[in-house]
């Protein structure tokens, strides 16, 4: 086994609230069951579990309350609550030495994960995601939360009323989004006259997923003091992950997965880490949580040899 510095801190955010195929408030279960402190233990690394969040059922809160200006962003005051209590958490982890690893949860919560990142430190980060996450409010085509938290992060639009979501954690010239495949309109628009390093599918083909990493992270590292990694699971192929919300046919396969983790604890600059969008009820014998565990096992540095 590998063996290294971090002392990791589990913090389990089971929301579902920001995207419409109910399940992935279970992810943080599923991927304990599926061997989490194993995994870790195998990369070498002290591991502490600070339990899940406590969140509140969807049925039991009204989806459509809003903010007047909110747009049509659905449960964004259950999303800034638990986000709040996220970001507290995540800073007060990384304050103690710790290296906070979040369960999702929908990628909603990276907005939590990474404002209290950012309050600890200045950093990039690396979306590895088959999809942009960079909607607002007003262009997004579903009201779903999920596919909004990276332009939240980057402060793209002003949501009005909603402070967390206003005050940038993230600068486009140190973020990178590896493995796109699914874009909408408004997200196309964004991302062309921005800074942020988008890295679609058909550039891993034609470059190679190691090439690209290797990118990645020189861009979530330039003139920060590390860098935060968000793992959305529907950045594999379905085909080894079918367990997520939003499955996109063509993206990286198991091995390459492997590599671009190995890549990540090899660079060393990673302060943070979460897993999201993992779906038990869609999953094979909860085969994507334990592809998830392997993963982060390979980013905290676990080793053959
Ligand atoms: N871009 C679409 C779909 C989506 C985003 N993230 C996921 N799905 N997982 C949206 O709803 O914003
Ligand atoms: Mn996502
Ligand atoms: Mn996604």
């Amino acid at each position: 086994s590998g063996g290294n510095e971090h002392t990791v801190r589990v913090i389990g955010a089971p929301t579902d609230y920001g995207q419409d195929r109910r399940g992935v408030d279970m992810g943080p279960s599923a991927i304990r069951y599926g061997g989490l402190s194993d995994g870790l233990a195998e990369a070498g690394v002290t591991t502490a579990d600070s339990g899940d969040l406590l969140v509140p059922r969807a049925e039991e809160r009204d989806p459509d309350y809003r903010t007047p200006s909110a747009g049509k962003a659905r449960f964004l005051r259950e999303t800034e609550d638990v986000c709040s209590r996220l970001a507290d958490e995540v800073q007060e982890s990384l304050a103690t030495g710790h290296t906070p690893l979040v369960l999702g949860g929908d990628h909603s919560i990276a907005i939590g994960t990474v404002s209290g990142a950012a309050a600890e430190a200045d950093i990039g980060a690396v979306w590895f995601d088959a999809h942009g996450d960079l909607n607002t409010p007003t262009t997004t085509p579903s009201g779903n939360v999920h596919g909004m938290p990276l332009a939240a992060l980057l402060g793209i639009e002003e949501w009005e009323g909603v402070d967390w979501a206003n005050a940038p954690s993230l600068a486009p010239g140190n973020v990178a989004i590896v493995g796109l495949r699914s874009l909408d309109d408004a997200e196309r628009e964004i991302l062309q006259d921005s800074q942020i390093s988008a890295y679609t599918m058909s550039e891993i083909d034609d470059r190679g997923l190691a090439a690209v990493v290797e990118d990645a992270l020189a861009v979530a590292s330039d003139g920060t003091e590390g860098y935060h990694v968000s793992l959305d699971l529907d950045w594999l192929d379905p085909t080894i992950a079918p367990g997520v919300g939003t499955p996109v046919r063509g993206g990286v396969d198991y091995r390459e997965a492997h590599h671009a983790m190995e890549q990540v604890a090899d660079d060393g600059g990673m302060r943070s880490m979460e897993l999201v969008e993992v779906n038990p009820t869609l999953d094979e014998h909860n085969e994507t949580a334990e592809l998830a565990v392997e993963l982060a096992a390979s980013a905290f540095g676990k080793r053959i040899l």
